[in-house]
């Protein structure tokens, strides 16, 4: 049996929401706000980080989304999520690696500037700071701190944008030859990558320039998974796309150019290790 903890609009979760959908799996549904009950003791049980997704499989924890995406090919092999070259497994690994390691707190830091800003900077500074204080993980409580406070002029705001057009220019590296990022055939690449995407457009109407081949794909795939709404569902029915920030706009719209500093690990070519090392070490948070 599958259960799987999540929020409408986690960007994470619908990941794994794509991936069962693939996969043909249902999970039985619990809903989170993440306004706290990510935080309560219950929660942090299965997931110490006071984060989602979590799934839970015959009664087993799983955390993680980029490991819960492998996990539910492993156990669900049909249809495939994973390619079966080494070059494209490795190019689906450094979608998920770039996500994790930065891709994942670069939307955390826009959308906390952008969509939920306004809606903290209601409350008083010490209220919304208690309620970003219990979460566990600190460094993550800091950049929402500096967003709500300082917005898009945050330190942390710049980077940000840096991780997501790279990440688009990866995206325009591997379409370059085919349709999918990573292979012939949808894989975890994208599972992982759409609901970044989809972000993106919410925060930067009219879509971001130059995806129009990525737009393909969030249409087939993450529509069919989360619904005609894409992520604007949400618990008070309002969404992210209800909240419109005019310098995101024209920031994000910019990220559709491919950077120069593009050592693109996801090309067809073989990365160079070393390269790829040092173009990461520049953007280290
Ligand atoms: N590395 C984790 C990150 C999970 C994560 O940050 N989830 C967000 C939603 S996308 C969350 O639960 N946020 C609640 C909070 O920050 O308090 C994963 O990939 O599962």
């Amino acid at each position: 049996m599958l259960e799987l903890y999540h929020n409408i609009n986690s960007v994470c979760a619908q990941k794994v929401r794509i991936a069962l959908n693939e996969k043909g799996q249902e999970a039985e549904e619990h809903l989170l706000t993440l306004r706290g009950d990510q935080n309560e003791g219950a929660y942090l049980k299965l997931n110490p980080n006071g984060v989602v997704p979590t799934l839970v499989h015959d009664g087993r924890p799983i955390v993680e989304s980029s490991l819960i995406l492998y996990y539910i090919d492993d156990v669900f092999p049909e249809p495939p999520l994973m390619p079966k070259a080494p070059l494209p497994r490795l190019r689906v690994r450094m979608y998920n690696k770039l996500i994790d390691e930065y891709l994942h707190n670069a939307c955390t830091i826009l959308t906390f500037a952008t969509a939920f800003r306004p809606n903290f900077l209601k409350v008083p500074r010490e209220v919304w700071l208690a309620e970003i204080n219990k979460a566990p993980l600190k460094r993550r409580t800091e950049y929402k701190r500096s967003v709500i406070e300082h917005g898009l002029e945050s330190e942390f705001a710049a980077d940000a944008l840096a991780q997501h057009r790279k990440l688009l220019a990866w995206m325009a590296d591997s379409l370059k030859s085919g349709q999918y990022l990573a292979g012939d055939s949808f894989s975890n690449a994208e599972c992982a990558v759409i609901p970044y995407i989809l972000r993106l457009e919410l925060q930067a109407r009219p879509p971001v320039g130059g995806l129009s081949r990525d737009r393909r794909l969030v249409g087939a795939h993450a529509r069919a998974a989360l619904g005609q709404g894409g992520d604007l569902r949400s618990h008070d029915g309002q969404g992210l796309g209800a909240v419109q920030e005019p310098r995101a706009r024209s920031l994000a719209q910019g990220a559709g150019a491919p950077t120069s500093d593009g050592v693109n690990p996801c090309s067809k070519q073989p990365p160079d290790h070393n390269m790829m090392i040092s173009a990461t070490t520049r953007h280290r948070q």
